[in-house]
């Protein structure tokens, strides 16, 4: 069974490998080869610098190190290591033109898939459980979310396309009540868990409220309208000085559009339909806004208690609905729409306690700074996570609409700096229980 659970194991690989380049070939086929070489914003790559770094990352770690093969060109890691060329100057980098780079990755994909085959799965750190595969198929599809936020910014006709996502099934506003008590955070078993969702603590915490469902477009304009972008009261020091210096008064990709709001997805605009989650908006944004609705945003604890605790067993699960891998019922991810589903949209996704919409649709912005765990250990690199550890960033949880399952679960934490909206951000509310509501 060892040897089946092996062949099992190399199928699901590449499976996931072929479908996660199905979708940056997707991403970068879509445009003429002068726009994937163009930077369509500071914060960007060209997209042609995100298809190479995502071969050159699996050259690195798969050809040359579970491999041990020789180079395929050693002579580009300095222009692909992320660390080296800050994203504003990789435009005038020597980079390879998309006709080579297309070649240089199916050259090591190539490679990939002869070294998948001959590869045991021994106790190796790197590939037990296939592990840097599972992490270059994240790595990839990371990438392809960046490349997605590239298309958001890019302008010109729209190049990409989608259906609309469902319609409500459910009610999905209101409140939950968390009750006080220990859960488990973080993992030590799911094997595809990257180092800085290890390893798996017991965390406290009191009785809370959070919201069933993401802050909507009707919830923040409401507070548009109130003058919430002109009153310093609802705003941090520093939240202030970044609406002051970046002249903030909407999420990013919006237009006054009549009485209402128009944003623009994707090179389209269309109407701001209030029981959409808001996106776009930066940490500051929604810590303001929470603060005028009387609330606060939810720790990184808090919203995994949330997404991961099971009142019937006390166990800490994958995902809110179970430990089953999300379908097209559970969640909005993997860019299967191109932007949040209403609320309510998706019941079968839903928490026992009956939060709705934790994992797809946008990312939440927690209070939490990015930190390891306790007991956490970089793996198997410093500079996937720990060289971000710190006050600088804060986490985000949940995962987008352009986020793919491979690259979402309960654990799974993303971070970004506090000023950041051109991700698929978003948020929800959070409050301390009263005693009465602690004690009923
Ligand atoms: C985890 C999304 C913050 O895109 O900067 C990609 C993921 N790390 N290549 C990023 C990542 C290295 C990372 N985030
Ligand atoms: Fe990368």
């Amino acid at each position: 069974t060892d040897r089946r659970d092996g062949e099992a194991l190399r199928g699901r690989i590449a499976a996931e490998l072929a479908r996660t380049r199905a979708r940056t070939a997707a991403l970068t086929d879509a445009v003429d080869d002068e726009d994937l070489m163009r930077q369509h914003s500071p914060l960007m790559s060209p997209l042609v610098w995100d298809l190479a770094h995502v071969g050159n990352q699996e050259e690195l770690w798969l050809v040359r190190d579970v491999g041990g093969r020789a180079p395929v060109r050693h002579d580009i890691d300095d222009l692909y290591d992320a660390f080296k060329q800050p994203r504003r100057d990789r435009p005038a980098l020597p980079l390879l033109p998309p006709t080579e780079a297309r070649a240089y990755v199916a050259t090591v994909r190539d490679k990939v898939f002869d070294l998948l085959d001959r590869v045991a799965f021994t106790d190796r750190p790197l590939v037990v459980d296939g592990f840097a595969f599972g992490m270059i198929v994240q790595h990839e599809q990371q990438h392809d979310e960046t490349m997605l936020a590239t298309h958001q910014l890019r302008a010109g006709a729209a190049v990409l396309d989608a259906p609309p996502p469902p319609e409500p099934r459910a009610r999905g506003g209101g409140e939950v009540l968390v009750p006080a008590g220990e859960f488990t955070m973080g993992t030590d078993t799911d094997p595809w868990a990257l180092d800085n969702e290890r390893p798996a603590h017991r965390v406290r915490l009191p009785a809370y409220v959070i919201d069933a469902a993401p802050v909507t477009n009707g919830a923040y304009a409401a507070f548009i309208a109130d003058g919430g972008y002109d009153e310093s009261r609802w705003w941090s020091p520093a939240g202030w000085a970044h609406r002051q210096e970046a002249g903030l008064t909407a999420p990013m990709h919006w237009r006054r559009d009549g009485d209402g709001w128009a944003y623009r997805r994707f090179g389209r605009w269309a109407p701001v339909r209030a029981d959409e989650p808001v996106v776009h908006v930066c940490f500051h944004e929604a810590e303001a806004y929470a603060a005028w609705a009387g609330k606060r945003l939810p720790t990184e604890a808090e919203w995994e208690k949330a997404a991961r605790w099971d009142p019937a067993t006390g166990r800490s699960r994958r995902y809110p609905w179970g430990d089953e891998d999300p379908t097209a019922a559970h969640a909005n991810l993997g860019q299967r729409h191109l932007w949040p589903a209403p609320v309510g949209a998706y019941p079968a996704g839903a928490s026992p306690l009956g939060v709705h919409q934790l994992i797809g649709d946008v990312w939440e912005w927690t209070s939490t700074s990015f930190r390891g765990h306790p007991g956490f250990t970089a793996f198997p690199y410093r500079e996937y996570s720990e060289v971000f550890f710190g006050d600088d960033y804060r986490v985000l949880r949940g995962g987008s609409f352009g986020t793919d399952r491979s690259a979402c679960r309960g654990t799974f934490r993303n971070w970004d700096y506090p000023i950041r909206r051109q991700i698929f951000s978003g948020f929800r509310c959070a409050r301390d229980a009263t005693p009465e509501e602690a004690h009923a």
